[in-house]
């Protein structure tokens, strides 16, 4: 098949699974071409199967807002016709469910009739997208594709609450590919962060306000008073700056790194004991999905689709939202040396159910599935 994808391209969860999913329909013998404003970061290599197409964004001096959705929409029109492509996958609602269905609609005059398959991610459904702005375009836009999935149930049931979505929603859960994500022998890494046998914790993010940065922090705080421990800090955002003065404030500085926006994040996961993911709301936890298959178990809050991947009492633990205490007090059992590999062996079995090869083909069978379900509808 030929496959067009349009996702972000830089960091974050939704930019991550559109570029690991491309890789492996590529690695599976289809074509498949991105579209994007930037190369994705993971898209550093060279395969016969994949392509990149840039879109350009004039600038002119009336332009206070460059018109990126119209760039795109003119690059997917010319892609699709010219790779001949059979489908084109939407990642993120906004503005790629739009940009496809004006793409779609400029195809069918001149008589070309483009499948268009859009994967809600997050906060397109339950942060940016519900907001006055957003909301009749997010609406439209998922009722016009010809097929929807969601990364949860929980994000499935966001989305039906919260627009009115006249067309079902399959949910395919976020994946992780196991040769990459596996725990590696490091043990000169863990005796340089940790040389005296502290115990070990991390977090990844964007370090946006949803993630919640500075529960990490607090919980980290708490815990090292218990236990001697270290915690690293991967990703950047506007909270950073807030957990620097954080940090200071709680006098725990000597014990936390920021390691900033690092490439082969499963070197890090591989020397850790637990991971951190204290979200407002996540959607499915990608970051957590990742540890768990570096044999990480994972200390959480309870929302949106985390419960999902994140089994309470046996791949870690789930808290309220906001409840440190409860979370400080589940990172010390955790911690506990005759539970922590249990924990670990858990993590793993868990993450297995969640590996590229179970999940790929339910994307393979959705796209075959849009594309019968066009063809009926045309007959
Ligand atoms: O919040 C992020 O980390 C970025 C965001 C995105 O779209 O890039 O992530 C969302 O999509 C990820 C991949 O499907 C999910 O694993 C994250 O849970 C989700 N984030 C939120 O719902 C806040």
């Amino acid at each position: 098949m030929k496959i067009g994808i349009v996702c972000y391209p830089t960091f974050g969860g939704s930019g991550v699974v559109a570029t690991e999913l491309g890789k492996a329909l590529a690695d599976k013998g289809h074509q498949v071409h991105f579209i994007t404003y930037t190369q994705p970061v993971r898209l550093n290599f060279y395969n016969e199967n994949l392509f990149y197409h840039a879109v350009y964004v004039p600038n002119y001096p009336l332009f206070q807002y460059p018109p990126y959705e119209l760039a795109l929409a003119s690059e997917i029109v010319n892609v699709f016709k010219y790779e001949k492509l059979d489908l084109l996958h939407v990642h993120y609602a906004i503005p790629h469910a739009s940009a496809a269905y004006m793409a779609k609609q400029i195809l069918k005059t001149e008589g070309y009739n483009m499948p268009v398959v859009t994967t809600l991610h997050g906060t397109d459904i339950t942060l940016v997208g519900k907001d006055a702005s957003f909301e009749p375009v997010v609406t439209f836009s998922i009722n016009q594709s010809d097929g929807v999935t969601t990364v949860s149930e929980s994000l499935k049931k966001d989305t039906f609450d919260q627009f009115k979505i006249t067309q079902d929603i399959e949910v395919i859960p976020n994946f992780v590919d196991l040769q990459v994500f596996r725990r590696q022998e490091k043990a000169h890494f863990r005796t340089a962060i940790c040389p005296n046998g502290e115990k070990l914790m991390i977090h990844t993010s964007n370090f946006r306000k949803v993630k919640r940065v500075q529960d990490v922090m607090k919980i980290f705080s708490e815990v090292r008073k218990h236990t001697p421990s270290k915690l690293l800090l991967i990703g950047d955002g506007p909270e950073r700056i807030n957990m620097e003065r954080l940090c200071r404030e709680l006098g725990v500085c000597d014990d936390v790194r920021f390691l900033g926006k690092l490439g082969a994040v499963e070197e890090v996961l591989s020397i850790a004991d637990v991971f951190l993911m204290p979200s407002e709301k996540e959607s499915f936890g990608l970051a957590a999905l990742e540890a768990m298959a570096c044999e990480v178990p994972v200390i959480s809050s309870n929302t949106g689709g985390i419960p999902e991947l994140n089994l309470h009492g046996v791949t870690g633990f789930v808290s309220e939202v906001g409840d440190v205490e409860d979370m400080v007090k589940n990172t010390l059992t955790l911690l506990k040396d005759e539970n922590l590999d249990t924990f670990r062996k858990n993590a793993l079995d868990r993450a297995n159910h969640f590996q590229l090869s179970n999940i790929l083909p339910h994307y393979e069978a959705f796209y075959e599935k849009t594309l019968e379900k066009m063809k009926a509808s045309i007959k």
